[in-house]
């Protein structure tokens, strides 16, 4: 062991050779994604008062530092309220999609999105968007095409009202029963997913029922190999633009027609290489849940899906 004076120098020597590798790693990981691009994607009807902190909590510079890059798009729908100017002064690039609708809004954005992955989310803060790069990147290194969350792992206590708990349930459970859709939150908004998915899906929703929609579309018809995630869902800013009984009904009736004129599986192209219909699900633990810090999940487990096929 060298000695300088008294000072031992090969210790120095091992923590220099760590900091190098632990460098060679981040090179390592920020080349795996260089030059994938990441659309991050809102539709916004009304949500002036919230837009603007939603861009800003969208973690910009940890995207870049791992090599993606990165745009917002917001789908301002016809809002009276400055939603898209203030979303554009935000830095989002702001397209506009006069035919009102959760579904057109979203069906015009992914039109639009230049990126290879897209990520959806609220305009109104419920989800958090600091999550997007581990997402995003669970999602490339594992080679999966779909990533939907699950709201119900933990929310705030006046996130959504007892009605709507119960409304979504009920959803949950006929969505399960006629589809086998392997996910616990038929309906949460927010997606993580690779873009060339949209070409191959069949999405006809123009109001809230593309949220059932596109995960039906990705775990069910097309076999897409997804996960679900848990995330913290937060209490809203501004106001709802949820109608309960219209939507809840809505989303209820479009269950039952998709599934009257559903298409069997298996007739569809799969999707990718990864693609895979397991006739069951499992579940695995994952270490994912330990990048989040501020992030208290009770239930660890992701859902790795495979949906049955359906007659
Ligand atoms: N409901 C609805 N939302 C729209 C429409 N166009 C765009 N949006 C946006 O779609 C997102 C979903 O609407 P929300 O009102 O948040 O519905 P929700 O998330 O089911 O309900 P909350 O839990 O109260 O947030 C928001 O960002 C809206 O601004 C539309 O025509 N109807
Ligand atoms: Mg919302």
């Amino acid at each position: 062991m060298s000695q300088v004076g008294s000072i031992t120098i090969e210790p120095v020597l091992d923590e220099v050779e760590c900091i190098a590798e632990a460098l060679s790693h981040f090179t390592e990981s920020k080349n795996d994604f260089e030059g994938q691009m990441v659309s991050v994607l809102m539709p916004a009807l009304n949500e002036a008062e919230c837009i603007s902190a939603v861009i800003s909590s969208i973690p910009i510079d940890e995207f870049a530092a791992r090599g993606f890059n990165i745009e917002v798009l917001v789908v301002d729908n016809g809002s009276t309220d400055g939603t898209g100017e203030v979303a554009g002064n935000a830095g989002a690039r702001v397209v506009t999609e006069p035919k009102k609708g959760y579904g057109n809004a979203y069906r015009r954005g992914f039109a639009e999105a230049k990126g290879d992955i897209i990520c959806t989310l609220d305009a109104d803060g419920t989800y958090p968007a600091s999550m997007l790069p581990d997402i995003v990147e669970r999602l490339v290194k594992g080679d999966l095409d779909f990533i939907s969350t699950n709201r119900f792992a933990s929310m705030h206590n006046e996130a959504m009202s007892p009605i709507n708990r119960l409304g979504n349930s009920l959803l949950n459970f006929i969505s399960r029963t006629l589809f086998r859709l392997p996910f616990r939150d038929s309906q949460s908004g927010m997606w993580i997913f690779r873009k060339d998915l949209i070409g191959r899906m069949d999405l006809q929703s123009s109001g809230m029922s593309l949220s059932q929609e596109i995960k039906i579309e990705a775990a069910c018809r097309l076999k897409a190999r997804c996960i679900e995630v848990p995330i913290y869902y937060e209490k809203r800013m501004g106001l709802p633009k949820l109608n309960r009984w219209r939507d809840g009904f809505g989303n209820l009736f479009h269950l039952m027609r998709k599934r009257f004129t559903w298409e069997k599986p298996g007739k569809s192209a799969s999707v990718s290489a990864t693609s895979q219909g397991f006739g069951g699900y499992q579940q695995f633990q994952s270490p994912y849940l330990s990048y989040h810090g501020t992030v208290s999940v009770p239930h660890s487990n992701n859902v790795i899906l495979s949906p049955g096929s359906q007659d």
